[in-house]
């Protein structure tokens, strides 16, 4: 994707999970915003970035490596991801029997201590397949791990998961006893 795009699609994820205030947008409880206020600040936000539309923005979704914006009826939100003081409202959604977690071996000890936290987001994120969690830890380190969560069995005890998008899902934590160590 060519770099006004990469740039642009940070911009959107900036203001749509951690900092609408700064491009005065307001999300309502499930994260949704006004398309064409976002348009408005973005075209404020850089010169260059002036004659941006929703094409763009359809470029981006088309072109990204990962789904990162839902856009609907006007709206656009952010799928995951947000670190917004008010909790977004999530859909409960039934898991996959599992699911993965990358991160780097340094973070090892306190998550098989404490579980999995959201630490600055609001939810944990767990990725539906192997190869994404490997990308998500070669970002928080020089020795990614790849941790299996037992998500189904967690499931069927009570505890909730929510839809990111396709790949991603969302849980409030995770506890040491549902997470498995790779062999
Ligand atoms: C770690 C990207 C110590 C956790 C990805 C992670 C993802 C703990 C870090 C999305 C811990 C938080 C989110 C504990 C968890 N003690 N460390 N008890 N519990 N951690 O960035 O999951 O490309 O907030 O292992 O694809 O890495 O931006 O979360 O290393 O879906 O669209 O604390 O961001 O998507 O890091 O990444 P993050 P994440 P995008």
């Amino acid at each position: 994707m060519e770099k006004l795009l990469v740039n642009l699609s940070r911009t959107i994820s900036h203001a749509l999970r951690h900092a609408p205030w700064q491009y005065e947008l307001e999300l309502d409880d499930a994260g949704w915003t006004s398309l064409e206020d976002l348009l408005q600040a973005l075209r404020q936000h850089r010169r260059q970035w002036q004659p941006i539309g929703l094409a763009e923005l359809e470029r981006i979704q088309a072109e990204s490596d990962k789904q990162r914006f839902e856009i609907k009826d006007g709206r656009i939100r952010a799928f995951y991801g947000h670190s917004v003081p008010t909790k977004l409202r999530k859909e409960p959604a039934q898991p996959p029997e599992r699911l993965y977690h990358g991160t780097d071996r340094q973070f090892l000890t306190p998550i098989l201590r404490h579980g999995l936290k959201p630490m600055r987001r609001q939810y944990v994120h767990l990725s539906s397949e192997q190869e994404t969690a490997l990308q998500v830890g070669q970002r928080k380190g020089e020795q990614p791990v790849i941790l299996t969560v037992r998500s189904g069995e967690a499931h069927r005890l009570g505890q909730v998961f929510y839809h990111g998008n396709e790949m991603v899902w969302l849980t409030d934590m995770v506890s040491p006893e549902f997470i498995d160590l790779p062999e």
